[in-house]
Order: C-alpha cells, then structure tokens, then sequence
C-alpha cells in the first residue's frame, strides 16, 4: 500500500515537470538547402541513457537506404529488410560499430544492436552509391531538421544542455542552453567547415 502510494506520488510529480523546448534554423556556410542535419541535447551534467524499449527500421528501397540519416538511442535495434527486388548487403567499417550483415534478397530483414555512441556509415558492396548513417546517442533527446534546416526539438526537462548538430558533410557544433520554462527558446545554430 505504502509502495503503491510512493509510486503514484512519483507518477504525478514526473506528469507536473514542465518541458521545454529548443526552435530555430541550422544554417550552413553559403547554400540555403544542403539536406538534413540532427540535432541533440545531452543533459549537464551527463545523464545515463535509459535502454530503449523501440525497434527501428532502416529501409533498403530503389537502391537506396532509408532513412539516409537515422539518429537512434544507444543500445537500440535496427532492422535492415530488403525491399527491392535486387539483392543487398549492408557493411560498416565505422569505430563505433564494425559489422557486415552479408547479402540478402528481398523479403529477408538482417538486425544489429548499436551498443557504441558515434556515427556509423553504412555501405552496401554491391552498389557503391548507397550510402546511409546512423547516428548513436547517448541521450533520448533528438530531432531532424527539414531539408531547409528548421527544427523544434521539445520534451526538454528545465535544466543545462549541450545541443550539438550533427550533418554529413560538416564538422559537428556545439552550445549550451538553459531550459526554465515550458516555451520554445529561440536557438539558431551555424555548421563552419566542411569535412
Ligand atoms: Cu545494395
């Protein structure tokens, strides 16, 4: 009865912490559209990240991967099915994650759990122009920008962050925020140098 009691308290008090939110624009040096980017917010001081209870899918269509850019929760898995009529195969080389799933036709779904934080690049040996990353986190707490780079990334607890945007293409930028309220803050962030 007394535990009971303490968890409900715990419920209520978790549904009257107020969230916040990070809105704006990633720019990128001289291009107005350059595909999209992924922004993150990691708690100060760092926060564990808590096992997701999700199964992500990464799709291999018209020769393509998709999501191109998939930002996930670290200890995260994701499916990788074939859905073209081609076979496939998915490979990376990347620190974070080394693996090669070998070659598959359509209708077979290969998995990998991404138990590393960092970026993984993912290959496919029979077409060299697919190419797709996955982004793994140490926080629950991310968005994609549109391909214009606006975002809004709500569900922030009031405290201190570190918000870092991630793209392909460019170095990887960092700032800190201070979320108090339940209302957007107004945050516009700007990728430098291409790598
Ligand atoms: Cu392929």
């Amino acid at each position: 009865m007394k535990f009971s009691l303490y968890l409900l308290i715990l419920i209520l008090s978790r549904i009257g912490v107020q969230a916040g939110a990070i809105k704006g624009k990633v720019n990128y040096p001289g291009v107005a559209r350059h595909g999209i980017a992924v922004v993150y917010a990691e708690r100060i001081p760092k926060e564990p990240v808590l096992p997701p209870g999700a199964l992500v899918i990464l799709d291999q269509v018209n020769l393509k991967f998709n999501p191109h850019v998939l930002p996930i929760v670290m200890g995260t898995t994701v499916r990788f099915p074939n859905s073209d009529e081609v076979r496939h195969n998915v490979f990376s080389f990347s620190p974070a994650k080394l693996f090669n799933l070998g070659i598959y036709r359509k209708g077979e779904t290969r998995q990998v759990t991404f138990d590393q934080p960092g970026e993984v690049v993912l290959l496919c040996n029979i077409h060299s122009e697919m190419s797709a990353y996955v982004l793994v986190l140490e926080t629950p707490y991310f968005t994609v920008t549109s391909e214009e780079g606006s975002y809004r990334l709500p569900g922030l607890p009031p405290g201190k962050y570190a918000v870092t945007v991630w793209h392909e293409r460019f170095e990887s930028i960092s700032t800190q925020v201070e979320i108090t309220a339940e209302r957007d803050l107004p945050l516009g962030l700007k990728l430098m140098h291409s790598r």
